[in-house]
């Protein structure tokens, strides 16, 4: 009796066409390709036995020689357009007693959601020392249609105010004069530069101008937000000048 080989759903052509389901099995050539990922799975396989030792040790050497390189991990990220979100409030290190920590405002200038997963933040100083990226991991972090989001330096159990805890990415003190860049998909969303983060208070966007990609690269559109805080900013539980997290800015005068 004739037994079809089962297609190999990992086989199918470029057309669509499943091996064995139109044309019955027919095996194609090998290509190195093909080899490279072959042999990447066998040097994945447990090494505590001897039974594998020859195989992967064979699998190690052929892979060098064919110069397999190990296919990259590619982290899932969200499509954004130039200027969707955008930086709009940073707090830096604070000189005075402070519980409210360091962290970073985003504004989404869209109509519409969107998902932070894979959202990039690239930080340097001016001089072009000192650059980190703080990679957004969680995908149940996004931001509505012309609201904010804040990016902490926490890890663990966030406060309020915070959305996103970036400190095992970024554990120092937000650079006093840095180039911030957000990238989506390894695309540029938005650009600022700035000088002399305040150590007290918050430097925020203008709240009464439109917040946008271009008119944040002003920096006359920035000030310093030192306003002490009020009942509802928590100042019952917390110490410091909060700026305003999570909220649209204070106008600048
Ligand atoms: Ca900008
Ligand atoms: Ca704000």
């Amino acid at each position: 009796m004739y037994i079809a080989a089962r297609p190999d759903p990992g086989r199918a052509d470029r057309s669509g066409e499943s091996f064995g389901l139109t044309h019955g099995f027919h095996p194609r050539a090998l290509t190195p390709g093909d080899l490279c990922r072959k042999l990447v799975w066998l040097r994945l396989l447990p090494a505590g036995r001897r039974f594998f030792l020859f195989p992967i040790l064979l699998a190690g050497l052929l892979s060098a020689f064919l110069g397999c390189e190990r296919e990259s991990l590619k982290l899932e990220c969200t499509e954004l357009g130039s200027g969707d979100l955008v930086f709009s409030e940073l707090r830096g290190d604070q000189s005075g007693t402070d519980t409210w920590g360091q962290w970073i405002e985003l504004y989404n200038t869209t109509a519409g959601e969107i998902s932070l997963l894979g959202v990039t933040i690239n930080l340097r100083k001016l001089d072009g020392s000192g650059e980190r990226d703080i990679v957004v991991r969680d995908r149940t972090v996004s931001v509505y249609g012309q609201d904010y989001v804040v990016l902490g330096r926490q890890s663990g159990e966030l406060p309020a105010h915070v959305d996103y805890g970036y400190e095992d990415d970024f554990s120092s003190d937000l650079y006093a004069d840095a180039i911030l860049q957000i990238y989506a998909c390894e695309e540029l969303v938005d650009q600022l530069v700035y000088h002399d983060l305040p150590s007290e208070g918050t430097l925020a966007f203008d709240g009464s101008l439109t917040l946008t990609a271009v008119s944040n690269d002003e920096e006359a559109n920035w000030c310093v937000d030192a306003t002490e805080p009020s009942a509802q900013d928590g100042g019952t539980t917390q110490v410091g000048l909060p700026g305003t997290p999570g909220e649209v800015n204070r106008p600048c005068n």
